[in-house]
């Protein structure tokens, strides 16, 4: 019987040599410690010897049992460490390789435009407030004295939600919201998206502006051109000029319109220009007493100007784009051109 055992265990040693994979590993453990494996059988021969001598083959069918085991367990670590180097070679990254170059985006034209104006406002010293675009008739209009069947209201219809909530038709309501909730000095730019019903080559009915107010004690015209002007030069170059036309705003008195020589003839007259040698680009004022007071600011104290620049029409005529439709229409070679 020793020898039988001998020999099992010298059979279990050569198999588990040539064995290099666990699935093998998992073949022998059943062949020979299995249910129906060698071991078990051996075991079940018993009952064919004599009660005596039982106890003695079970404790050296036991111990064989253990050397078995003892050698698929020393066996499988080193299978399993093998298969382990294998996977980590069959899945290794050969960081050599050039990668994938994602493709990247661009910011639109107007987040272009509007980005610049904010860090030009910032520079002098304007910080940003976002007001709601779902506005309310008083603050949009009323507030801003436009009352109800004001003329100036037809320039400026827009989209109602209610008869006395509307999408706010231009950023000047940010006046207001900023004047009633806080005390001067106050230097505010406010950027945003406004609504008209608008539709043409020039005029969408999205649209965006910035608005920038100050108000503070002893402010004139004045400061309202040099604050202008350095942000006008800032966007079409240092060369131009710029001039202001008187206008007309029920929530400035006075009012202009506010024109840059045109920069693409130096003032000579142009196509741009129309052959004036100017290009109007925004309105402005000293922001009405009648505002002021609305909005809780005593207007024989304080004084303030304001002012609204279209971000279509500046990136239309710095950039050559002839019609405001090509902004929103998504198409991504325009968008593209801006890189
Ligand atoms: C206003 O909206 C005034 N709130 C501006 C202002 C602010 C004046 C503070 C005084 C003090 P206006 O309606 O002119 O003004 O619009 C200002 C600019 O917005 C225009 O010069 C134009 O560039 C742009 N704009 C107006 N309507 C449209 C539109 N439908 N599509 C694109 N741009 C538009």
């Amino acid at each position: 019987m020793a020898k039988k055992f001998s020999e099992i265990l010298q059979e279990v040693k050569e198999k588990l040599t040539s064995a290099d994979t666990s699935k093998i590993l998992t073949e022998i453990k059943v062949d020979f410690l299995g249910k129906n494996g060698v071991v078990t059988g051996l075991l079940k021969g018993m009952r064919d010897l004599a009660p005596e001598e039982r106890p003695l083959l079970g404790q050296q069918v036991n111990s064989l049992r253990s050397q078995i085991e003892e050698l698929i367990k020393n066996r499988e670590e080193a299978v399993k460490q093998r298969e382990l180097q294998k996977k980590f070679q069959d899945e290794a990254i050969d960081i050599t390789l050039p990668g994938k170059v994602g493709e990247l985006g661009t910011l639109h034209p107007i987040t272009m435009v509007k980005n610049d104006l904010i860090d030009a406002f910032s520079g002098l010293g304007f910080v940003v407030y976002e007001g709601p675009e779902i506005e309310s008739d008083v603050v949009n209009f009323q507030m801003l004295n436009i009352p109800e069947d004001h003329p100036a209201r037809d320039m400026q219809d827009t989209f109602y939600i209610t008869d006395s909530i509307l999408l706010r038709t231009h950023t000047s309501p940010g006046q207001v919201h900023v004047m009633t909730s806080s005390k001067p000095p106050i230097k505010v730019m406010c950027p945003g998206r406004t609504y008209r019903s608008d539709d043409d080559a020039t005029h969408s009915p999205i649209f965006h502006q910035i608005e920038g107010l100050v108000v503070d004690k002893n402010l004139s015209l004045c400061d309202l051109k040099g604050t202008l002007e350095e942000i006008l030069k800032h966007i079409f170059g240092k060369d131009i000029k710029t001039r202001l036309r008187p206008s007309y705003f029920p929530f400035t008195e006075p009012s202009v319109e506010v024109d840059v020589s045109c920069f693409e003839c130096g003032g000579k007259g142009c196509k741009l220009c129309k052959g004036t040698g100017w290009i109007e680009v925004l309105g402005a004022g000293m922001v009405n007493r009648k505002v002021l007071k609305n909005c809780g600011i005593d207007p024989d104290v304080y004084t303030g100007y304001a002012f609204g620049i279209g971000l279509e029409r500046i990136a239309m005529l710095k950039y050559h784009i002839p019609d405001i439709r090509m902004f929103f229409d998504d198409d991504l070679r325009f968008v593209k051109q801006f890189k």
